[in-house]
């Protein structure tokens, strides 16, 4: 008996936990093209080219074109760090140099219940995107690595150092040390979040809000 109300209590709870939340919201994806040749795929951190058309889902107005639209060049931005829509972030992982995807992105991945400029308060989006090129961001795994000299996931004031006079000797600055040692403690003080003296591969690849 007391296992009994014990086990169902238990699923109550379970049931509470799971009753409570919302699913997160998904991003729709159709592959439209990917090409047969796949050197890269897009990441985390990852600079990407982007050609793309925005269109409002319910009646189909296209409210932006990178082709037809400004100066017609395709578009960088930086992926998973909330540079552009959550949508995005979510919707462009994984994807080859000249693939093309359409994204059906709902309203809390996009902007919301507000809306911005063309697009209305709560309106689902529907993006046609094909990535151009991809790039190591500033913000890559592939930098942490680089960075991280002796392979101990996270770096110290030393690495940061050593990769500060090495970017700054690539760009034709004389070694400045006392400059140098300045930035990295602004560095630290802002990335090492908790202060361990380390930046850690979580510190360094989360974009922090500059609010
Ligand atoms: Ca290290
Ligand atoms: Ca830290």
């Amino acid at each position: 008996m007391i296992l009994f109300s014990i086990c169902s209590l238990l699923s109550f709870v379970i049931m509470l936990a799971h009753g409570g939340k919302l699913p997160d919201p998904e991003v729709k994806i159709e592959v439209v093209h990917k090409p047969l040749m796949c050197h890269r795929k897009t990441k985390y951190g990852d600079m990407v080219l982007v050609h793309y058309e925005g269109y409002l889902h319910s009646n189909g107005t296209m409210f932006h074109s990178s082709r037809l639209e400004g100066d017609k060049n395709p578009v960088w931005f930086t992926l998973g760090t909330r540079e552009v829509l959550l949508g995005w972030d979510k919707g462009l992982q994984k994807m080859c140099i000249g693939e093309r995807r359409k994204l059906i992105v709902p309203p809390s991945l996009a902007y919301g219940k507000e809306g911005k400029g063309k697009i209305p308060p709560s309106s689902t989006l529907l993006f046609d995107i094909e990535v151009i090129d991809i790039r190591n961001g500033p913000r890559s795994h592939d930098t942490f690595q680089e960075m991280d000299l002796n392979d101990d996931w996270k770096l110290s004031k030393q690495e940061v150092k050593v990769y500060l006079e090495k970017e700054f000797a690539k760009h034709g600055y004389s070694p400045n040390d006392t400059h140098n040692e300045a930035m990295v403690e602004d560095i630290f003080k802002n990335e090492d979040e908790d202060k361990d003296g380390f930046i850690s591969a979580r510190e360094f690849t989360y974009q922090h809000d500059e609010l």
